[in-house]
């Protein structure tokens, strides 16, 4: 048994937000039912190519353990078809342009009119007001949520980060809304509406940069590097270049094959409880007890000075030598580590966090598996579909159409090619 078993979830989205969410549910056990535009699908699919004539892995990594149904859902017998699918299901996800799902004939009331019981939940760009119309991609969002303006070096432009901030994080936060909201219908009988705006979502996890905001009206931000530097600040929370963003200074350091490994780095933080040891392990034993090196706050405007005596140590071990040797010790360091290090890491695969899938257009590939574990419901990560792979399968058993019905509607052209539909079907 898996916690989500008997859900069914209308998986009405695309690219990347969206997709990241309902992979998500499918992992949870829910049944995620992909409606995808005919002959064409996500959008992803046929992005950034690696294998000519199969599914990106832009999409096959973002859409595993679903099902796929071909459907127009602009033409009469699609809207049908979406209207049962809309009744059969306890939720609709959905990361459409806005006012999309309404142009379609599909507004919320009329979605609570055909089912009560369902939740609607979407990604949009920003939540309600000027820039409710917008459509938005992931590095928007991570420039209108706060993290570029704060990522970086000071000298240096606003930067993005490789983490999805942007798009894989509002869809952790559209799932937990919707878990919520099923949650909340086990008391109510009633479905209700869960918007994840990207703007939002991004400033989330950006919520230490506000506070840092509002601590600069008490004066300058002493943990920050700049501080040390003597460089004043200004309005608004400047970059930080790789500063650590809590009270515990931290910085990345090179160590030994930095000249040329990209990442032969270190991430060291000089947590004040192991300070005694830090200053052991980099020769430094004197710093213990010296005056205006002893405490945290006296340390704070040195810390050039402090990290380039760390980093002279660390540059003559490399990045797993520092852990080997810093952790006995508690000292909070970490390597890091290329994509490459990590694809290739046994311990990792060992958890499920990274998986390899097999695939019947493309063979098998890396992917990331289900990040949070239950211990009662597993999660074993299956292949993403073939395009309209399943629409036979959903029409047939998951809304009951049969016979001349089910030919009708195949026949229709509103689930694809009626050709296609069957020879799919069959193999
Ligand atoms: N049958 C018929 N029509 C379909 C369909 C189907 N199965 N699926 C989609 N369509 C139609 C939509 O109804 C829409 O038509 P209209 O423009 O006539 O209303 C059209 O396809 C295009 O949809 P879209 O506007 O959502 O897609 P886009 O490629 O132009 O924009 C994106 C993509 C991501 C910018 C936009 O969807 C968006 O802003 N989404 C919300 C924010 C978001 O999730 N962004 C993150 C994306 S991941 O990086």
């Amino acid at each position: 048994m898996k916690a989500l078993d008997g859900i069914k979830v209308l998986d009405f989205t695309h690219v990347q937000s969206g997709p990241t969410c309902t992979q998500l549910l499918a992992w949870f056990g829910a049944d995620v039912l992909k409606v995808e535009r005919p002959g064409v699908g996500d959008a992803t699919r046929k992005q950034l190519v690696d294998v000519p004539g199969a599914d990106s892995l832009y999409f096959t990594m973002l859409n595993h353990n679903k099902r796929s149904i071909e459907l127009n859902s602009k033409n009469e017998t699609g809207k049908a078809v979406l209207t049962r699918l809309i009744e059969e299901c306890d939720v609709l996800v959905e990361n459409f342009a806005p006012g999309a799902l309404d142009r379609m004939g599909f507004s919320w009331e009329r979605i609570q009119e055909i089912n009560p019981r369902i939740i609607m939940a979407s990604v949009k760009g920003f939540g309600p007001g000027k820039y409710e119309d917008c459509k938005v991609y992931e590095n928007v969002a991570q420039c209108a949520g706060g993290s570029a303006s704060t990522t970086g070096f000071r000298e240096g432009p606003p930067l993005v980060t490789g983490a999805q901030l942007g798009d894989s994080g509002p869809g952790l936060h559209l799932c937990l809304g919707i878990v919520t909201a099923l949650y909340q219908r086990e008391k109510t009988g009633r479905g209700q509406k869960v918007l994840a705006a990207m703007q939002d979502g991004v400033l989330n996890l950006c919520r230490v940069k506000l506070r840092d905001q509002q601590r600069l009206k008490a004066g300058p931000l002493t943990e920050y590097s700049q501080f040390g530097e003597g460089e004043p600040f200004g309005e608004a929370t400047p970059r930080a270049g790789n500063d650590s963003g809590g009270g515990q200074p931290g910085r990345i350091l090179k160590c030994k094959g930095w000249e040329s490994d990209p990442d032969a780095y270190t991430y060291f933080i000089t947590q004040a409880a192991v300070w005694e040891q830090i200053c052991d392990v980099i020769g430094k034993p004197e710093w213990k007890t010296a005056e205006g090196y002893a405490t945290p706050p006296e340390r704070l405007d040195k810390l050039n000075q402090v990290f380039e005596a760390l980093e002279a140590w660390t540059m003559t071990k490399t990045k797993f030598e520092v852990m080997d040797i810093c952790n006995p010790l508690n000292i909070p360091v970490g390597p890091i580590l290329s994509t490459k290090e990590l694809i290739e890491d046994e311990g990792l695969r060992a958890t499920g966090t990274i998986v390899d899938v097999d695939h019947p257009e493309r063979g098998p590939y890396a992917s990331v598996g289900c990040p949070i574990k239950l211990s009662d419901s597993p999660v074993e990560v299956t292949r993403s579909p073939l395009l309209g792979e399943h629409t036979i399968e959903i029409l047939r058993d998951v809304l009951g159409y049969q016979g001349s019905e089910l030919d009708e509607v195949i026949n229709s052209g509103a689930v694809g090619d009626a050709k296609q539909v069957a020879d799919t079907a069959a193999s």
